[in-house]
């Protein structure tokens, strides 16, 4: 029998701006609602970003987050990541802070430095509510996400070991499945994990199949296929595709407005859950099941 299907869902992530949708939750009232509703609606995996309440822009301050996660723990089961990417031109103290702080059972750990443009579908937004947005979308032409084997090191042995945090490891390509099996060999990765594979942003792999059925075997190769778990996303209008494949390749997968704002071709999505609806009615009318968050925190070895 198939496994059932991990969904993580990404409520509203460091990227999209609040001009980009009216759907995109900024409050910390909001990314709870959102979350709760996204677990209602079969995600067992909640990762989340903080935003300035006021301006939506991102915003690493622990005491943000510290608003919404107890509301999300104490109305759901869902398991808690917070993000350490953060959001762009945050350092990466200022990333960790939020889950050394709050001591999750999973926060994601991006696996390598890169370029990370904003793609040509975001860059037809003219018409800003805020000051920061033009000059914060602007600066992803000249942004490295820096994630040298250093600060990983420095988070797998703070969160890690420190806190018993579990990783939702961040694979933008397949480099970054090299630099996870490094840690491994060092003995900082102990298997069971989880790979997140990322397809789609402008300075990573992009979002074609083929590229995902390698990542998938060489992360088997790298790995073991007993000892890991692996998730897709793809941004943008291949999240649903790419959550497809997938789930029909045996893998597990994520959505959310971090990733994708729409539902449809042209189409906002009008919340998290609406798209965690969508892929669970996919996945169960391929005949397969969607994990519990028990079923989750068992496969993964959370701390619970
Ligand atoms: N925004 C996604 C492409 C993180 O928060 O650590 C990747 C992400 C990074 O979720
Ligand atoms: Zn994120």
């Amino acid at each position: 029998m198939s496994k059932s299907i991990i969904i993580t869902c990404a409520p509203t992530g460091g990227i999209h701006t609040p001009s980009m949708s009216p759907h995109l939750p900024i409050t910390p009232a909001e990314i709870a609602t959102a979350s709760i509703d996204a677990a209602e609606a079969g995600a067992s995996i909640i990762h989340l970003h903080a935003r300035d309440p006021e301006t939506g822009k991102p915003d690493p301050r622990p005491e943000l987050f510290k608003q919404f996660l107890p509301v999300i723990k104490q109305s759901t089961d869902a398991i808690i990541n917070v993000s350490t990417g953060g959001g762009l031109g945050m350092n990466m103290d200022e990333r960790l802070l939020a889950a050394t702080s709050t001591s999750p059972e999973m926060a994601s750990l991006n696996m390598g430095s890169m370029n990370f443009g904003i793609f040509p579908m975001l860059q037809k937004y003219t018409e800003f509510q805020h000051d920061w947005e033009r000059p914060f979308l602007e600066m992803t032409e000249d942004f490295i996400f820096p994630n040298t084997l250093k600060t990983i090191k420095y988070a797998l042995q703070t969160l890690g070991e420190g806190h018993g945090t579990k990783f939702e490891f961040e694979c933008y390509d397949l480099s970054h499945l090299y630099n996870v099996k490094w840690f491994v060999d060092q003995g900082l990765i102990k298997a069971p994990f989880f790979i997140q594979m990322v397809f789609g942003i402008l300075g990573g792999v992009g979002a074609d199949l083929d590229n995902l059925m390698h990542m998938h075997k060489v992360a088997d190769r790298l790995f073991g296929a007993e000892n890991y778990e692996w998730s897709v996303l793809a941004a943008g209008r291949q999240q649903m595709p790419f959550a497809t494949q997938s789930a029909m390749l045996g893998g597990n997968l994520r959505v959310g407005l971090e990733d994708s704002l729409f539902i449809g071709k042209g189409e906002l999505a009008t919340s998290n859950a609406q798209q965690v609806r969508r892929i669970r009615e996919i996945i169960e009318n391929l005949g397969l099941s969607v994990a519990t968050p028990a079923e989750a925190r068992e496969r993964l070895a959370l701390k619970g």
